[in-house]
Formats: structure tokens, C-alpha cells, sequence
């Protein structure tokens, strides 16, 4: 952001940038030329150029203030003090008109969600009270019951920032709002708040950035009937990570789901023949099996209580749980060379576990071994059997793996679908997005790339939302308005989306030639994007490739997008697990939902994601969005510590700082002619008596409230900051007159 047009003289309080602690405080004691020399707050001295510096509102409120366009001094500094002041006081929640920010407290502070305060926050104007959740979620249901639309908030941040945290809150808050009586039985709003533990049990696990990180998106769609009553639900969800089944590192964990099933009651255990998850491949490449604050076994008797009401019945769970300790098994069967020829065996010390998993699934043990060791080539001339080798075969197995685990998971969610309902006469909803923030990390794959492709689509929105609709206006208004670029990023997206030639499509194109590797498709993507502003090939690497998100540089390693872009099951796995004579197990293998049917034509996870995302925007954008900005003020997950640093990133990634600054410097409330005479005509009485023109008229009563800075359109008038709270004041003052006056009338006739 640059410098607002502020003269700094000596003795003004200021701001300054510094490189550790985002900005400094302190006051100017000497101008020369371009550089201002300041004495800061912490007792140091600096000389720093005109342009780095910003004033500093040493009147501002104590506390901070609640709703950041209530600043006087708007920009960065100001922004990132108000919200560490407030952090300071266990405020977590402040406005930017109305996006919500959300600052992770990282402690418990029940008092703030109890159901005293939902109480409160019913039918409360926003910004009546202080800033929260329940009063986003609230705008939300009163828009839609009063104006028939349908509303959906879309929480974002970083991982860990707290998205799914706040999604819970907000689905509490709207089932409080929605419910229906206790003495209903078991209702839909329990089942879709129960449906959360069941998800976090298969989908989420400990990361180094979150112990309980979300490994999957989610889109919770609430119905609600012609009463404002929920009458139904839909969960989706997008993208599992697949790869964590069989692949952690220190010292993150699995899925939670293996630990808690290792840490039930002992006749589980036995039955399962599970015990120390220590003893498990699929665990032990960590070496972090419990989290601080986590008792897995009581978790998995919660995770199997939420199963029963989400209308999971006990001889499911029993499969479900069958299948994840099968899992586990698996794992464990590791493969030798089979001697002089390039083939594998199981070795002699995990045939126990080879037996058990074929107990497990109940296929027979000879097909699993075999569906591991070998791989059927079909060509046109014959069916040949190859070995592979036992590197091969291991790869194999996780493969098995992970199928059956997204397969599992995939069933759940459908599980839980159909036995909440949909409403098919619903009339309107409201849906909760919890979605994976941006991500950049040391090695990025084909996760991150789908991830930061989810994000730029949802910036795409959140600007359109947030700037174009009132650029747009503006124009088609007519009306004065100094242009303030923002970056629009629909160039990433056509680098990425684009039908044909863009990233998706050309590894399709690459999965689908047999003789590609990850190097040629590499080359292509270099040859293709050799001039696209956002698309780099850094220096010293041979396929990897940077793309240039709106929130920063990302550089992806190529080497794995290809296999992880192929979505199919391996023929030998399917006929296996469909022939096992446990229905569940072989259920998992037939088509229980769209997602699972067999696509007839070539598939892959990128065009799938493509597809699922563009569903997701449409449906979106048939929604009145409102948004809430989850920020993680530190990385260590404490209490009461604020990185500024990290903070003001995070603004500047989310757009946030670029609302603040176009919602400000515009004017934020737009009103037709005739909507603007309807609320405030009785201003000006006098204007009804004239035939007015309805512009004159409003310009007339512009004048006699005496305002300027408003804009008058073709259609709408157009107001800035603060003037329709001081139109709505004057109008209250005119409504409580002629209340007494009409009061006195009847007084007097009685
Ligand atoms: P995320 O959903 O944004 O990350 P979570 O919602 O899981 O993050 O929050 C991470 C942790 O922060 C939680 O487990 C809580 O300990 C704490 N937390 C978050 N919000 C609150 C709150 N309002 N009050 C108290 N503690 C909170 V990820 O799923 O990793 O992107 O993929
Ligand atoms: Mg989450």
C-alpha cells in the first residue's frame, strides 16, 4: 500500500517498516530532505526515507477498534496494531465491514460460544454487538429467510489458522437458530453436527501445521424449509489426501482413525489382532503416535457414538472398522526377491499379516497375494501375468491402500448423506465452505498445485465479490471514481483451467501418451508457457516449474503429477475386493454414488477437481456470499503470542488489505433513487408535495441533511462511509417526533 497523502512534520507519531517486526512505533524529531530521523517506541533511533513512513493515530482507541473501517488512519500498520491490540485482550473477532477476521486464540474460551451468547446474537443488527461468528452466520439465515436467498459463508485461511473450528461454530449456531425441538428424536442438525467428529476421525490427522488438520475440503450445504426450519443437508467434500495412508513423515501421523482403533477396548484389539501402533509400517515412519491433549480411546468411543447418530448402523461400523485394522495389516506384508529370477514372495515374517488382512477383507489369501505380486498385461494378442519386483510390489500394495482408505472414506460421506436427507422441496440454504488455505512448502506436488488452483478460483470469487461488483457500478453508474487497481487473477486461472493448453489439460494429455515422463511433460509446460507472465522455469531444475499465485510463488516438483493425476483402480484389485464376501468390503467396489460411478471416458483427478470446483463456483454463485478470514497468529500454535510478520502475509494473501482499502476509499453503500426516497423522503416532506424528479429529489435531500462526498448515479446514490449511519440517525430522531406527536393527539382527544 503507499502512503496516504499525510504530511509528516516533526513531532507526528508514526509508523516505520522494520525487516523482524513488520513496523515500529515512534514520533519524528527531525525532517532532512526526504528522510525523517525517529526516536521509536522501544527507545532506538532510526533515520528512514518520507515514503516508508505512515502517520499513527495517537488517539486511538485503547482496545482497538472493532470493525477496521472505523479506523482513522487506514493502512497496513494500523490494520496489523488494531488486530494485535485487540488479540492482546482475547478480542479475536473484528470486522472490515463485513468480512469477518478471525484471529486463532489458541486456548479454549468457552464463555464465548455458549449458549447464553447465541442467545444474544439472535436477530441482532451486525455490528450491534462485538464481531463474531454467530453474527455472521446470523446475517446470513435472517437475509435468507427475509429475502428468499440463498446466503453461504466461505471460511478461508491458512492451515491452522482455524477454519474448521469456526465451520463447526457457525453450523451450531445455525442448527440453534434452524432446530427443531429436543424432544424430536434424533434430528437432522444433530446428525449434521455429529457428521463432523465421524469426517475428522477418517479425514484429518496431526500435520506439522495443524495437530488436527483438515486433509480433505468441505462444502456442508443446509436446507432449510419454507418455516426457516433445516429440513435437510448435503456434505461435500473434495480431495482427500490419499498419499498420508501410506506415507508420513516425522512428526506428523496418520489418518486419527488408526489410533483410535488401536487404542479401543481390548476385544477389539484381539479380534483385530492390532495392538501397539508401533508395530504397524504405515504408522512407525513417525515417530509421533499420541497427541498432547488427545486420548484416543476415548475418542473412539465419541467417533463411534457421532457413527450411530449420523445413522451409521453397528454392523457397518464393525465393517468399517474391520477395514481400517486390514489397512494396518497390509502395510505390514513386505516382499524378498524370489531367488535368480526378478520376481517377489512374501516374506516368510509378514505371512501372518497377509493371512490376516485376507481375514480382514475376506478375500481369499492366494488372490491377494497374487493381486500384489503380479500385474496383468493385457494386449491384443493374449493376457500375460508379469512379477514384479519387490520394490514393485510394495508400491503395489500402497496402491491397494490407498484405493480401499479413499474408497472408505467416499463411502462415509455418502453414508452420512443419505441417512440425513436431502429435502428436495427445500426452498433455500445456506452453505459452509471449509477449505484448504493457500500452501507453500519446501517440496510442492500435485496436492498443493489442486489446493493453490481451489484458492486462486476462490480469490477469483472473493475479488469479483468484493471489487468488481463495485467497479462495475461505478461505471455503469457513471459516477466519479478514481480507479484503484487490485490484481485480478484470471490469468492464473486460464494458465491452469484453460480447456485446452492450459496445465490440467496438458497432463491429461501427458498421462494419457504411455510414453511420457514427468520430464516431457515439464518440457512441454516450458515450450507452451515460455512467455505467460505467471508461469517461470527456475534456474537449475529439469522439471520443476513456478507459477506466480496471487499470493506469492509457488515452485512444484514435477516427478509425481503424472501417477498421482491417474485416477484409476488397478482391474486385479478391483476383482479382488469385489469378490470378497463381505458385502461392505465389495460394496466399496461398485458405484454407491456419482463421485464412485465409473466414468465411460479417460478420467483424472486434475480435470475430476476441475469439474467438482467449477460445480462448487456455480453454486456459489447462485449464493449471497459472506466472508471469514481465519489468521493463525503464530506458528508455535500458543496463546498470546502475535507475529506480526506472519500476520500481515497472511492479510496481504487473503486480499484482505486491498478490501479494506477499496471498500474505504469507494462508497460502500448504494441505494436506487427510489429505495433511497422510500427510507429517507420523510427528511424532507416537502418533496412529495413538488413533482419532483426522484435524483432531484434526493440531491435536495442531500443538501438539507447537509452531506457531501455522496455521488448521484443514473439509478442509485451512492454513499461513503459513515453517511448512512448519520441518514439513519436524523430519520430515527424524525420517527421518534412524530411518535410523540401522534401520542399527544390521542392524549388530547381521549
Ligand atoms: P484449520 O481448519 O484452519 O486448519 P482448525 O480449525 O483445525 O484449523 O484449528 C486449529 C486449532 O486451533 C484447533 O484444533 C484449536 O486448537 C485451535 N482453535 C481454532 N479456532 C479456535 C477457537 N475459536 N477457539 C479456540 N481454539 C481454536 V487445516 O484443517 O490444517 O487448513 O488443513
Ligand atoms: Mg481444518
Amino acid at each position: 500500500m503507499k502512503a496516504l497523502p499525510v504530511n509528516i512534520e516533526i513531532g507526528s507519531h508514526i509508523w516505520v517498516g522494520d525487516p523482524e517486526l513488520a513496523w515500529l512505533d515512534g514520533v519524528v524529531f527531525n525532517i532532512k530532505g526526504e528522510d525523517a530521523e525517529i526516536q521509536t517506541s522501544d527507545g532506538k533511533t532510526i533515520v528512514a526515507n518520507l515514503s516508508r513512513v505512515y502517520p499513527k493515530d495517537a488517539e486511538a482507541p485503547e482496545g482497538g477498534v472493532d470493525d477496521m473501517t472505523k479506523l482513522l488512519y487506514l493502512h497496513e500498520p494500523a490494520v496489523l496494531h488494531n488486530l494485535s491490540t485487540r488479540h492482546e485482550i482475547n478480542e479475536i473477532y473484528t470486522y472490515t465491514g463485513n468480512i469477518l477476521i478471525a484471529v486463532n486464540p489458541f486456548q479454549g474460551l468457552p464463555h464465548l460460544y455458549d449458549a447464553h451468547m447465541m442467545e444474544r446474537y439472535k436477530g441482532a443488527q451486525l455490528g450491534e454487538l462485538s464481531p463474531h461468528v454467530f453474527a455472521i452466520a446470523d446475517v446470513a439465515y435472517r437475509a435468507m429467510v427475509n429475502e428468499g436467498k440463498s446466503n453461504s459463508i466461505l471460511v478461508s485461511g491458512e492451515s491452522g489458522a482455524g477454519k474448521t473450528e469456526t465451520t463447526k461454530m457457525l453450523m451450531r449456531y445455525l442448527a440453534h437458530l434452524g432446530g427443531h425441538n429436543a424432544s424430536e428424536g434424533r434430528t437432522v442438525e444433530q446428525q449434521v453436527l455429529e457428521s463432523n467428529p465421524v469426517l475428522e476421525a477418517f479425514g484429518n490427522a496431526k500435520t506439522v501445521r495443524n495437530n488436527n488438520s483438515s486433509r480433505f475440503g468441505k462444502f456442508v450445504e443446509i436446507q432449510f424449509n419454507e418455516h426457516g426450519r433445516i429440513s435437510g443437508a448435503a456434505i461435500r467434500t473434495y480431495l482427500l489426501e490419499r498419499s498420508r495412508v501410506c506415507q508420513i513423515s516425522d512428526p506428523e501421523r496418520n489418518y486419527h482413525c488408526f489410533y483410535l482403533l488401536c487404542a479401543a477396548p481390548q476385544e477389539e484389539i484381539e479380534k483385530y489382532k492390532l495392538g501397539n501402533p508401533r508395530s504397524f509400517h504405515y504408522l512407525n515412519q513417525s515417530s509421533c503416535y499420541e497427541l498432547v491433549g488427545v486420548n484416543d480411546a476415548h475418542d473412539y468411543l465419541t467417533t463411534r457414538k457421532a457413527m450411530d447418530i449420523v445413522g451409521i448402523s453397528k454392523e457397518e461400523q464393525e465393517a468399517i472398522f474391520r477395514v481400517v485394522a486390514a489397512i494396518l495389516h497390509l502395510g505390514n506384508i513386505d516382499f524378498a526377491k524370489e531367488e535368480d529370477i526378478d520376481s517377489s514372495v512374501v516374506k516368510e515374517e509378514s505371512k501372518f499379516h497377509l493371512q490376516m488382512t485376507a481375514e480382514l477383507l475376506m478375500c481369499d489369501p492366494h488372490s491377494l497375494e497374487d493381486a500384489l505380486r503380479q500385474r496383468v498385461m493385457v494386449t491384443p494378442e493374449e493376457i500375460i501375468r508379469k512379477s514384479l519386483d519387490p520394490h514393485d510390489a510394495a508400491v503395489n500394495r500402497d496402491g491397494l491402500a490407498k484405493t480401499i482408505y479413499s474408497r472408505l472414506f467416499d463411502w462415509l460421506v455418502y453414508k452420512i448423506n443419505v441417512s440425513i436427507g436431502q429435502d428436495p422441496n427445500s426452498k433455500f440454504l445456506i452453505g459452509v465452505l471449509d477449505i484448504y488455505g493457500f500452501e507453500s512448502f519446501k517440496t510442492n506436488s500435485f496436492e498443493q498445485f489442486c489446493i493453490n488452483f481451489t484458492n486462486e478460483k476462490l480469490q477469483q470469487h472473493f475479488n469479483q465479490h468484493v471489487f468488481k461488483m463495485d467497479q462495475q457500478e461505478y461505471i455503469k453508474e457513471e459516477i466519479d471514481w478514481s480507479y484503484i487497481e487490485f490484481v485480478d487473477n484470471q490469468d492464473i486461472l486460464d494458465l491452469i483451467e484453460k480447456k485446452t493448453g492450459g496445465i490440467i489439460a496438458l497432463l491429461d494429455e501427458a498421462c494419457m501418451f504411455p510414453k511420457s515422463t514427468h520430464e516431457t511433460f515439464a518440457q512441454k509446460l516450458y515450450q507452451t508457457f515460455k512467455d505467460h507472465k505467471r508461469f517461470i522455469k527456475p534456474k537449475l531444475t529439469r522439471a520443476d516449474f513456478t507459477i506466480v499465485h496471487y499470493a506469492g510463488e509457488v515452485q512444484y516438483q514435477s516427478d509425481q503429477f503424472l501417477d498421482k493425476n491417474k485416477d484409476y483402480v488397478v482391474p486385479e484389485h478391483q476383482d479382488l475386493l469385489s469378490a470378497s464376501k463381505c458385502s461392505f468390503v465389495s460394496g466399496l467396489f461398485q458405484p454407491f454414488s456419482e463421485e464412485t460411478a465409473k466414468p465411460s471416458k479417460f478420467s483424472s483427478i486434475g480435470s475430476r477437481f476441475k469439474l467438482q470446483l467449477q460445480q462448487l463456483m456455480d453454486t456459489l454463485n447462485s449464493t449471497e456470499p459472506h466472508y471469514i478470514r481465519c489468521i493463525k497468529p503464530n506458528n508455535t500454535l500458543e496463546p498470546a503470542i502475535f507475529d506480526s510478520m506472519n500476520v500481515m502475509q497472511q492479510l496481504r494473501s487473503g486480499g484482505v488489505l486491498e478490501a479494506i482499502r477499496i471498500k474505504c476509499s469507494g462508497y460502500p453503500t448504494h441505494m436506487t433513487f427510489s429505495q433511497f426516497l422510500h427510507r429517507f423522503g420523510m427528511l424532507a416532506p416537502e418533496i412529495w408535495r413538488g413533482n419532483y424528479e426522484e435524483r432531484v429529489a434526493c440531491k435536495w435531500i442531500f443538501e438539507k441533511m447537509e452531506l457531501t462526498g455522496y455521488q448521484l448515479g443514473k439509478t442509485k446514490v451512492f454513499l461513503r462511509t459513515g453517511q448512512m449511519a448519520e441518514l439513519d440517525a436524523h430519520r430515527a430522531r424524525v420517527l421518534r417526533n412524530s411518535v410523540t406527536v401522534i401520542q399527544r393527539h390521542v392524549k388530547t382527544r381521549a
